[in-house]
């Protein structure tokens, strides 16, 4: 088997995955953010299934490869001058093994079914690693919010889930944001959702905090990067104190990451945009992390207004990741740090590269990082507290109950160990102690294996 699927090359394919993913390949070649998500998981997990031969025999890899169900549809709707539109939406149904179908929706000129395909692939095992009563699931939509008026993403989310109504609810798929899915785009859908069943019940995460929402999901995703890139410093002696960050996207994820690195001591000296990079060398601090916030609900689709507003530089065109910093933090999107964005940042100094986006580093960017010694944790383990706070988002919305914010974050901060600790002992089982992409692959890979197999042939 070659690495011509893209994975990391220094770990060598079981026969069985090498030919589930050439059978996969050969039918949707065209996937290719989805063959390499598989790519990557199959890569990591020889050892398992030598040790595991039953999981060929009962088909485990062919079985975790195919969606449980796709659901495609229409999203007609009409703009603020009247013309009508038609968007493309999608819900992939992805492993119900461990619980009702779990996972955000992105709403974003780039998503296609093979987008959703991969990110509904990896919530499967980052699901698993939060150890939270969660299967996996993605949907979205082939539009960008940014520009639009609140009617009108309020329209556009209306249609959207008056397709989607009928597959989901709190025991069967409850969908949560992505990119360009915030608290509004939550609150217009869960409106449209009570509206035609009926019902108020938990079928989405991310809920206002007075309706429903858990207090700190906003920031989970962010907060628990950041815990988890504390962990992974801990085991050479270090913390965050002291630290330069870089970090990639304006948005959701990238506000709770910046926000809790600057708590911790840390300062974080970019933020970027399809537009490019700013570069802040006093930090992104105070009234400046409020502004990112305004800056994403402007609907603009620019980093540059940071600049202006504060008088920093500017890089058009450019990705955050050739200033010289410690710690690398891309919350941006699929694929933005490649392999000669990855020996910039080790030239530069960079010790620690932890993902809060869904697979941002490219397959030969983590080889190489991994090479050199860099820590390296892939999204689906350090970017788990988005996803572990909506499970107890879940949880609270069953019981009636509300936790205080002190409540989450220590619920936060435990599961983001527990997923860190388990990653490292798993990979220090099956002989590849550091590596983190495999240790999270193994780790979740046999708990959603076994599951399977308890459940028999569905
Ligand atoms: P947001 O929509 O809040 O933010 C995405 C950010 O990335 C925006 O600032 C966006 O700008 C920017 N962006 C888009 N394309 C590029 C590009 N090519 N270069 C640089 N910046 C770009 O989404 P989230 O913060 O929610 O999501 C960010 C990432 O984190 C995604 O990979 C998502 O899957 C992942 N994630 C999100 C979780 C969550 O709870 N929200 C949980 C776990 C992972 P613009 O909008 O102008 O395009
Ligand atoms: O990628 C992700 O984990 C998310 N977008 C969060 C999913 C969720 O259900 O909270």
């Amino acid at each position: 088997m070659s690495t011509q699927h893209g994975a990391n090359p220094k770990h060598q394919f079981h026969p069985y995955a090498a030919r589930v993913l050439d059978e996969l390949r050969a039918r949707v070649h065209w996937e290719k953010e989805y063959l390499q998500a598989v790519a990557e998981v199959f890569s990591t997990i020889r050892a398992v299934l030598e040790r595991n031969p039953h999981y060929e025999g009962e088909r485990i890899l062919e079985r975790l490869v195919e969606p449980e169900r796709v659901i495609a549809f229409r999203v007609a709707w009409t703009d603020d001058r009247g013309r009508v539109q038609v968007n493309r939406g999608w819900r992939v149904q992805f492993n119900s093994a461990l619980g009702p179908y779990k996972g955000g929706l992105r709403f974003h000129s780039s998503v296609t079914l093979s987008s959703l395909k991969f990110l509904g692939f990896e919530q499967t095992f980052k699901n698993a690693l939060t150890g939270l009563q969660m299967g996996s699931g993605k949907g979205g939509a082939d539009l960008s919010t940014r520009g639009l008026s609140r009617a009108e993403i309020m329209r556009f989310s209306q249609s959207f889930m008056t397709e989607l109504y009928r597959h989901i609810g709190p025991d069967i798929d409850v969908p949560a944001g992505d990119i360009g899915v915030g608290g509004a785009e939550i609150g217009y859908l869960f409106g449209w959702y009570k509206r035609l069943t009926g019902h108020w019940e938990g079928a989405l995460t991310g809920k206002g905090r007075h309706w429903g929402g858990s207090l700190l999901r906003p920031e989970a995703t962010g907060y628990g990067l950041v815990y988890f890139a504390e962990e992974m410093l801990r085991t050479r002696g270090q913390g965050l104190e002291g630290k330069r960050v870089a970090v990639s996207g304006f948005g959701n994820v990238a506000w709770g990451a910046v926000k809790k690195a600057t708590d911790l001591g840390a300062t974080v000296v970019t933020l970027s945009g399809p537009d490019g990079y700013i570069y802040d060398p006093d930090g992104v601090k105070g009234e400046k992390i409020d502004y990112m916030l305004a800056m994403r609900a402007s609907g603009r689709d620019r980093v540059e207004d940071y600049a202006e507003r504060f008088g920093v530089e500017f890089h058009p065109g450019a990705r955050p990741w050739e200033v010289p910093v410690d710690v690398a933090l891309p919350c941006a999107i699929q694929n933005e740090l490649s392999l000669e964005d990855a020996k910039r940042l080790v030239a530069n100094g960079c010790t620690c590269v932890a993902e809060g986006a869904n697979m941002p580093t490219e397959p030969d960017a983590i080889e190489y990082l991994q090479e050199q010694g860099v820590l390296f944790s892939p999204g689906k383990a350090s970017n788990a507290g988005g996803v572990a706070v909506s499970g107890l988002e879940m949880l609270q919305n069953r019981a009636g109950a509300f936790d205080s914010e002190i409540e989450v974050d220590k619920r936060l901060r435990r599961i983001m160990a527990t997923i860190h600790n388990d990653c490292v002992e798993a990979a220090r089982r099956y002989g590849v102690p550091g590596d983190y992409v495999a240790g999270a692959n193994i780790a979740a890979f046999t708990k959603v294996a076994d599951a399977m197999l308890d459940q028999g042939v569905v």
